[in-house]
């Protein structure tokens, strides 16, 4: 007898491609069927065949204030009695620039858009347009959404499917972007000594979630800086993930990094839709109506989208809540390491604020070298013994992990002794 997460997947994948509408959730990275989610609540999702799990994906990001919170349930029906869409401005998303303007000073002027990819899009177009340029430097294993031009040597699903080069971006294409190793200061600075006055930015996660959770040496970040300013190149954060993760003013707050443009997705729609590009005056000033940098779109701006994000930061923005964040996680990424540790199993986990990296290898990984070497069979194997015990992780050896304020030390301490049996079966 099929389940209904089987029967699901089964219906699904007759009419969608894989049965997903992204590439990451179709399991095959870890293999067996994914759970249908029908609902969630705070720290917790469930799927259809009634199960429930402690979530660690949040969507794989957004929902920092856990599932369904009815602060930002409030504002979404608020907003949606008025109305769901006008493609006309609205006072909101005047208050979403800046909010986000308040929260992290590097953004003089904010673009909002629909999703992270639009967003990394807009700043390489607005890169190139600024600059005159056309050559992107990335790092291997950094994901920042699927437009052609950062399909190259990504991570995240295109890494979980061994497509880190995915099909149909043109050779030519590809090759204006150079791919260097992260968090390696000497390749950087030989490539802008060979091809800096070719290059018009540099975009990097400035803590990478997309390779499993790879954390820089600030004096990666610092030489990004220095040299993009050397050469006149524009230096991108992509703070799609970090952005109000790690801190309520990213990865560059917490680097003390300041970058040319910054961008931002995930917590910034608390579940809905919504990403944005910002930065220098400038360099913004470039974009259409005032540029001759086009950009657009139908639903940028959402209102019913901008209002659960509104909700969301202002909710993050309570006294205390990154330390309280960051408090949970560390005890999560601790009990983990503990657990291997007492079942003789080579693993460890580290955390930055509300994002974590679990790594079955001794120590963190400091480049994708390193993460490449992790065993991911016993990845797998941790993952569906997890699962089975009501605990959901990204499925995916390349993925980073997310607590929410919703996740109770309760929550965690389930989930430990969870982590407990799991690496018990893992020892044997
Ligand atoms: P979206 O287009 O998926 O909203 O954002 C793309 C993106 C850009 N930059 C960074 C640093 C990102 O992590 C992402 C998207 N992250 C993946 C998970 N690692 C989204 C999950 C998925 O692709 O289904």
């Amino acid at each position: 007898m099929q389940s209904r997460n089987e029967s699901l997947f089964e219906r699904a994948r007759s009419a969608i491609p894989g049965g997903v509408n992204s590439p990451v959730r179709a399991y095959r990275g870890v293999g067996g069927t994914p759970p249908f989610i029908v609902r969630g609540s705070g720290s917790r999702i469930w799927d259809a065949d009634g199960k429930s799990y402690i979530d660690y994906v949040g969507s794989w990001g957004p929902l920092i204030v856990g599932h369904a919170h009815p602060a930002v349930l409030a504002a979404v029906r608020a907003a949606a009695e008025d109305g769901l869409s006008f493609g006309a401005p609205t006072e909101r998303e005047v208050e979403m620039a800046e909010v986000l303007k308040r929260l992290v000073p590097s953004l003089e002027l904010v673009r909002l858009v629909s999703s992270g990819t639009e967003a990394t899009m807009t700043a390489l177009r607005l890169a190139r347009g600024h600059t005159g340029r056309s050559l992107i430097v990335k790092f291997e294993g950094c994901y920042h959404g699927h437009a052609d031009s950062l399909l190259v040597k990504a991570g995240s699903g295109a890494l979980t499917l061994g497509s880190p080069d995915s099909a149909g971006v043109p050779p030519e294409i590809a090759a204006r972007t150079l791919v260097l190793p992260y968090n390696e200061v000497g390749a950087l600075e030989r490539a802008f000594g060979e091809r800096g006055q070719e290059i018009a930015a540099v975009i990097v996660e400035p803590i990478a979630g997309n390779m499993n959770m790879v954390v820089p040496e600030r004096a990666f970040l610092e030489a990004a800086r220095r040299l993009c300013t050397g050469h006149g190149a524009v230096l991108i954060f992509d703070e799609v993930m970090t952005g109000f993760r790690v801190a309520l003013g990213g990865a560059q707050a917490r680097f003390g990094v300041r970058p040319d443009l910054t961008t931002l997705g995930k917590v910034i729609g608390g579940g809905m839709p919504v990403g944005a590009v910002g930065g220098r005056r400038d360099i913004m000033e470039r974009l259409a109506p005032l540029g001759p940098v086009y950009q657009a779109g139908t639903l940028s701006g959402s209102p019913v989208a901008v209002a659960a994000g509104l909700a969301t930061l202002e909710l993050v923005r309570a006294p205390e809540f990154f330390e309280r964040l960051a408090a949970e996680t560390l005890h999560l990424a601790q009990g983990l390491t503990a657990a291997a540790r007492r079942h003789g199993v080579a693993f460890c986990a580290q955390n930055v604020g509300g994002m974590f990296g679990m790594y079955f290898r001794a120590a963190p990984p400091a480049s994708y070298g390193e993460v490449m070497q992790c065993d991911k069979a016993a990845f797998t194997r941790f993952f569906h013994e997890m699962l089975a015990r009501g605990v959901y992780f990204a499925p995916s050896a390349y993925e980073a992990g997310f607590v929410s304020s919703a996740h109770a030390r309760a929550d965690v301490e389930q989930t430990l002794a969870a982590a407990d049996a799991a690496f018990a079966a893992l020892g044997r």
